[in-house]
């Protein structure tokens, strides 16, 4: 049996609005989450990721109250990010409608808490996020990757906001070890082509053992091919050509199954 190729549109929401920039700077509204998610999950979504991109940064909580609302409307599968930090703040939001929780900054500062949660939730119910740039200069003990643009490492960043705040951990490393923890799925985002929807950067992802979801530059239907063609993504998470309307979902599903990507219709 083949396992379906999934189209996971994500809602970034800063203080209840769902907003996109480019880079992960210059952001702009977007919309209301609920009427996006509620579209969505109507339109033939796979399923619905929602990051509170502010949450971390301000070392706050997740807005609950959003991700119930959003989570009362839809019928796919929810993954929720930003702000959790412990097995309480991820028990917190599966309370309140979410299937899977994402973590990105938690996991960084304390690893144990990927296996933590993989005991308690099920590794079905982690996905670590990376938000991944590309560094051209050399350093000791980095996993270089040759890229059109020339060899490269890819840096792991935290606090997606205001551009993110870099760490000086090697991705590719730090995604093998998310995987031996017990995370379920990855996020790979890549901090270079988010909103410039010039295409995946498929660097990371084929270097993955887990299910993986590509996230960062998709413009066009043939990105997400080439993401699940040349590339080994299992899902790929898009946000401006959805939320802006240029495409929907359904055009690029039948885009792929025209072309014999195995997707849900
Ligand atoms: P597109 O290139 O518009 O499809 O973007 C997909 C994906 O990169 C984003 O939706 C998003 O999840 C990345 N953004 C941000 C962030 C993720 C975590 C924290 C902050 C941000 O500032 O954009």
């Amino acid at each position: 049996m083949v396992l379906a190729k999934r189209i996971i549109p994500c809602l970034d929401v800063d203080h209840g609005r769902v907003v996109k920039g480019v880079r992960f700077l210059d952001r702009r509204e977007a919309g209301d989450p609920v009427a996006l998610g509620k579209r969505y999950s109507e339109e033939g979504a796979d399923e619905l990721v929602f990051l509170d991109i502010t949450a971390s940064p301000e070392k706050r909580k997740i807005l609950k109250e959003v991700v119930r609302a959003v989570a009362s409307e839809i019928d796919i599968p929810f993954t929720v990010g930003g702000g959790i930090r412990s097995v309480e703040d991820a028990r917190l939001v599966l309370c309140n409608g979410a299937d899977k929780v994402s973590i990105n900054t938690a996991a960084v500062e304390k690893p144990s808490l990927i296996s933590e949660l993989a005991d308690i939730f099920g590794s079905q119910c982690v996905v670590v996020a990376i938000d991944a740039k590309r560094r051209y200069e050399r350093r000791e003990g980095k996993t270089v990757v040759e890229t059109a643009e020339g060899p490269c490492w890819f840096e792991v960043h935290i606090y997606g906001g205001s551009g993110g705040k870099p760490t000086g951990m090697d991705a590719v490393q730090w995604a093998a070890k998310a995987a031996e923890l017990g995370a379920g799925e990855l996020l790979v985002t890549s901090m270079d082509k988010d909103g410039t929807k010039d295409g995946y950067d498929l660097s990371i992802v084929e270097r993955v053992n887990i299910p993986v979801i590509a996230s960062g530059g998709a413009g066009r239907p043939e990105h997400f091919f080439e993401a699940f063609s040349i590339g080994k993504a299992d899902a790929a998470l898009a946000a401006s050509i959805f939320h802006f309307g240029e495409y929907s979902i359904w055009e690029v599903k039948k885009f792929l199954a025209e072309r014999g990507v195995p997707v849900r219709i």
